[in-house]
């Protein structure tokens, strides 16, 4: 007999998702519904929270966590992170609520995780990646902003930015206990770095990113500058822990 799979919790963020949220979770329960789900809701104006009330009340595989208010995305992982490690599942993952990361492409990273990856990244710009629909702006931000971090961190890793991961329990006790301050998209960035700093092993699949079909982005200048500030400095401290390295 196979053994059990690993108990797995997908965290959806939402902030005012309420027409978006319903056919993601639809098709994510539809597609693998051997993994459980807590969608971490902002006290969106729209109900979306309320709205998934509902359903975690007759889908037990369903869980809803409100926070106050809106703080950002980084924040709001946490917070479905810690819930799901004190529950004990032993991976625990990310995906946006407006089914631009397809729910059907999950077995993909379940099966890097099942091949001894500490994190997988579900990857748009690995070879079999794609972004579908995409403006030609939001194309070289994305880009761009992974070039940038490539150049200056050196993760090694194409798409530091994705929102489609998974991460092995252990990992990511370890990686949030270190008071990731990240915000929003560049707490991404943050996970990934830290992991890569703890020796993780981390593996990137392709998926098809498709553009969000419902609801508005919560895409803002602020995130993007946040950003650029923050991987700036990172990138800047970096030859400075390296001497600090060597002198010890
Ligand atoms: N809880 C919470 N969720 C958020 C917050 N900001 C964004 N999100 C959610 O994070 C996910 C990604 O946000 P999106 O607006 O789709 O960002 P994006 O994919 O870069 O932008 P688009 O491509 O334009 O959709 C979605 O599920 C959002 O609802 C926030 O402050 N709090
Ligand atoms: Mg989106």
């Amino acid at each position: 007999m196979d053994p059990a799979p690993p108990s797995t919790l997908i965290v959806i963020p939402t902030y005012d998702e309420r027409e978006a949220l319903p056919g993601t979770l639809a098709r994510l329960r539809a597609a693998v519904p051997e993994v459980d789900v807590l969608v971490v809701d902002d006290s969106s104006p729209d109900g979306t929270g309320e709205w998934a009330e509902g359903v975690a009340a007759q889908d037990p595989a369903v869980h809803v966590l409100h926070r106050a208010g809106k703080e950002g995305l980084g924040p709001a992982y946490l917070a479905g992170f810690a819930w799901g490690l004190e529950r004990g599942y032993a991976q625990l993952g990310e995906m946006d609520a407006d089914a631009s990361h397809r729910p059907e492409q999950l077995p993909r990273l379940l099966e890097a995780m099942a091949g001894g990856a500490d994190l997988a990244i579900g990857s748009r710009w690995v070879p079999g990646g794609r972004v579908h629909d995409w403006p030609l702006r939001r194309l070289l931000l994305s880009r761009g902003a992974n070039l940038y971090v490539r150049a200056l961190l050196g993760l090694g890793v194409a798409d530091a930015t994705a929102g489609y991961r998974l991460f092995r329990a252990e990992l990511l006790a370890r990686v949030i206990a270190q008071d990731v301050a990240s915000q929003g998209y560049c707490f991404q960035v943050d996970m990934t770095r830290r992991a890569r700093a703890l020796g993780a092993v981390i593996a990137e699949v392709p998926i098809d990113f498709d553009e969000r079909a419902e609801g508005a982005s919560k895409m803002s200048s602020a995130i993007v500058r946040e950003a650029l500030v923050k991987v700036t400095s990172w990138g800047l401290s970096r030859p400075v822990q390296g001497l600090r390295k060597a002198l010890r």
